[in-house]
């Protein structure tokens, strides 16, 4: 059997974290990610052995019999490079989702992240959106945060600000941002909110908390976060000036027409 630490998902895992951590995105316990699996990927390192049986407190019958990679609750992302094996976990999901058989890590006898809730049904919808989705990441960038706090929540004009801050953003994500009011964490409950919002954007703003990206695959999820972030960045910085230039909505359009996108219906004007 190969060596799981030199799986190529596991390097990759390990190195989002430590880059996630050096962002500053992701401070003492904050922040998760899940990465979805193959049953193949994952034999090809592991004889399917179940180490022990955790209950989830949802069901979600999609994932059924689906393997994921998840980063450890309370556990840190700065250290998950130099102790993979107990702040990451290796998990099935089984009896409709209301059970996950760990089959490697959490070593200390830890478990998932307490946001498994808002990961779990958050691939769901994903999955229903683009079965290609594999990834969940949630994680705390400064600027997506403060902005929270001085700009309108409202999705339409959000997303606009985005988009106008960087030419970038339309491109990387014209689907635009989802934003939720500030809700309790860790419960099922934002978790069903965070998967609704995710069936139509691969980002959801948790107003004064952090932020969700779903994607293909660790690249493309970090990519999105951090060209959201960026352009959070570019907001907070002039957002107390006068604003005397801005992308304005012909040069959007002139950015789907070149970049084959299609920004989200009446987003522009
Ligand atoms: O896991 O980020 O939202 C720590 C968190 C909770
Ligand atoms: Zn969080």
């Amino acid at each position: 059997m190969k060596d799981i630490l030199s799986a190529p998902f596991m390097e990759e895992m390990v190195r989002t974290t430590a880059n996630m951590y050096r962002h500053g995105w992701d401070e003492r316990n904050g922040g998760n990610i899940s990465l979805m699996l193959d049953q193949e990927q994952v034999l090809a390192y592991l004889g399917g052995q179940v180490l022990r049986t955790i209950p989830t407190g949802f069901s979600a019958p999609e994932l059924e019999g689906k393997y994921f990679l998840v980063t450890g609750t309370g556990k840190y992302f700065k250290n998950v490079e130099y102790a993979p094996q107990t702040n990451l976990g290796l998990v099935r999901l089984t009896e409709g989702g209301t059970q996950a058989q760990l089959l490697w890590g959490f070593s200390d006898g830890g478990s998932f992240t307490s946001e498994f809730p808002a990961h779990m049904m958050s691939h769901v919808a994903r999955q229903k959106a683009n079965p290609a989705n594999r990834v969940v990441m949630h994680c705390h960038p400064v600027n997506l945060l403060a902005m929270t706090y001085v700009h309108s929540l409202d999705e339409r004009a959000f997303t606009r600000t985005l988009w106008q801050m960087c030419t970038e953003c339309i491109v990387v994500f014209p689907e635009g941002v989802n934003v939720l009011p500030w809700m309790l964490c860790g419960t099922n409950e934002i978790g069903r909110a965070t998967a609704e919002k995710m069936s139509t954007a691969r980002l959801v703003v948790w107003a004064q908390h952090g932020i969700y990206g779903a994607g293909r695959d660790l690249d493309e999820t970090f990519g999105l976060i951090e060209t959201a972030e960026k352009a959070a960045e570019v907001y907070m910085k002039i957002a107390h000036l006068p604003w005397i230039n801005t992308i304005t909505d012909e040069q959007l359009h002139l950015l789907e027409k070149r970049f084959n996108v299609q920004a989200r219906p009446g987003f522009l004007d």
